[in-house]
């Protein structure tokens, strides 16, 4: 099978830079894009060529027909999503097919399917999949009430074209469902420009585990056990884990089979994930399927040994997987964490600015996938993820010292970040032991207090620096 000619790299951040180390390795060229508020974005080096989409700072991502041209125009038979922008918008992916460009990314048919959340649900419960207790799409108030009756109280109202939390709404009696129902139909419309909007019973204490999908044009199917991603804030996961900390052996085979199976139905291929809620009787939900690489996706690698995103890509080419589900061993613990441009003792407020001082961590156990560097301007526009910071070990125990290890020698100065959170939360007994479900952070984040030791130092460095100038006589803004 012939592989790609030159990929296009429809994307920026870490994601741009983990997709063009897998071409590097596989022997593909690449070009990608670049708006000018990112003129100084890494991966923009890091790629063999890059072009300018414009206009605006975000737009220029999100221009398709833009993009398809400029690939085109490079020379390139491929594109490659990442995630966010273009990654699950089926259009995006049909646009590409149509313009004679292999979209790196599942059947459009699937993304279609699974973008449809009414959909989605039904198809995995084809599969016999456990999906949440819930309803159709409610046309009218009497069916509201009737579904409500069915399946009780307390329930979420969801939008069809919802996904990741976006557009919930929380229905805790019989008085508050004509007004929610009518409250979320208005949101859907204008955040996903369709009213529909179902019911689903609300599943208390769980945590957000995840399977990972793995598959090739010719119906070969595999899954990568799962990860745990239920440390979040307002939908933005912080630290992932692999594998779960609760799930055995048998949990594990059982829903990874039931989500191939699901997989199989859609002629699935490409990487996927199938989100599940589990409770603390290991009972499991199909919440909803991402068809894209996933921001965690290394954590997965670390325990697999398995490239996720040179798969991607050989598959994508026709290549047929080679690994068999016998072969995938799940070794040791892995933990990610999100370091953001983001000040978690002020509400996890945007912190962009420019980096005066840069040092990364390594050592043995350690990956870093980011994009920033010393001197470099963190810009306001874009999602806040600097680096993503993996520790591998090969027990949970390993896993929590060589993290803390990891972030006591990661050195950002110039900007906020969630690095001294991170060695907080590392400290916390139910996190250390397992006892923690989506709920974690709104519960414990007024206890999860810590001193940030370099701030004091870094106002004694402004400080004389000022001074320094001042009796230098040298001039300062
Ligand atoms: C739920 C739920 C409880 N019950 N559905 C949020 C993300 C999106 N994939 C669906 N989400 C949820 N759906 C029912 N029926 C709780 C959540 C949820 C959640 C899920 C995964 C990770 C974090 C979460 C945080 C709050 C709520």
């Amino acid at each position: 099978m012939a592989m790609f000619k030159k990929v296009m790299v429809a994307n920026r951040g870490e994601i741009a830079v983990r997709i063009i180390r897998a071409c590097k390795e596989l022997g593909i060229p690449t070009v990608t894009i670049f708006t000018e508020q990112d003129a100084n974005a890494i991966h923009i080096v890091k790629a063999d060529q890059a072009v300018l989409v414009s206009p605006g700072p975000l737009a220029g991502y999100l221009d398709f027909p833009q993009i398809i041209d400029k690939a085109k125009s490079a020379g390139a038979d491929a594109i490659h999503p990442g995630y966010g922008f273009g990654a699950e918008n089926w259009q995006f992916a049909k646009a590409c097919l149509d313009a004679g460009l292999t979209f790196i990314g599942p059947p459009v048919e699937a993304m279609r399917r699974m973008g449809d959340k009414v959909l989605a649900r039904q198809l995995l419960e084809e599969a016999g999949v456990p999906t949440v207790p819930g309803s159709p799409v409610i046309e009218a108030d009497d069916q509201a009430r009737e579904w409500a009756g069915r399946i009780g109280f307390p329930m979420l109202l969801k939008a069809k074209g919802g996904g990741g939390g976006r557009g919930m709404r929380l229905v805790k009696d019989e008085a508050e469902l004509l007004n929610s129902l009518k409250g979320a139909r208005r949101e859907a419309r204008r955040s996903f420009g369709d009213e529909a909007v179902y019911l689903e019973k609300l599943i208390e204490q769980s945590k957000h585990i995840e399977i990972q999908l793995l598959g090739d044009r010719y119906g070969h199917i595999i899954h990568l056990g799962e990860r745990d991603c239920s440390i979040q804030r307002r939908h933005q996961k912080l630290i992932e884990i692999a594998p779960s900390l609760v799930l055995t052996p048998e949990k594990r085979q059982e829903m990874g089979e039931l989500a191939k199976k699901a997989a199989r139905l859609m002629a699935y291929h490409s990487v996927g994930t199938m989100e599940f809620l589990v409770d603390k009787d290991l009972n499991y939900y199909f919440l909803e399927m991402n068809t894209r690489i996933q921001v965690e996706h290394p954590i997965t690698e670390l325990i697999t040994g398995i490239d996720l995103l040179k798969e991607q890509i050989k598959v994508a080419a026709g290549e047929p997987l080679t690994i068999k589900q016998e072969e995938v061993v799940l070794r040791g613990y892995a933990m990610e964490c999100r370091i953001n441009a983001e000040d978690p003792r002020n509400n996890f407020f945007p912190s962009p600015g420019r980096i005066t001082r840069y040092q990364s961590p390594g050592g043995i156990g350690i990956r870093l996938d980011g994009c920033v560097f010393g001197g470099y301007e963190v810009p306001p526009y874009f999602d806040p993820l600097l680096a993503k910071l993996c520790a591998w070990g090969n027990t949970w125990e390993e896993v929590l010292a060589r993290m803390d290890r990891a972030l006591e020698e990661y050195i950002i100065r110039g900007i906020k970040t969630t690095i001294p959170f991170y060695r907080r939360v590392l400290k916390d007994e139910d996190f250390r032991t397992g006892k923690f479900t989506t709920d974690f952070l709104n519960q414990k984040l007024p206890s999860l207090t810590y001193e940030d030791t370099r701030e004091s130092w870094d106002l004694f460095y402004v400080a004389a620096s000022a001074l320094f100038c001042e009796l230098n006589q040298i001039r300062t803004p």
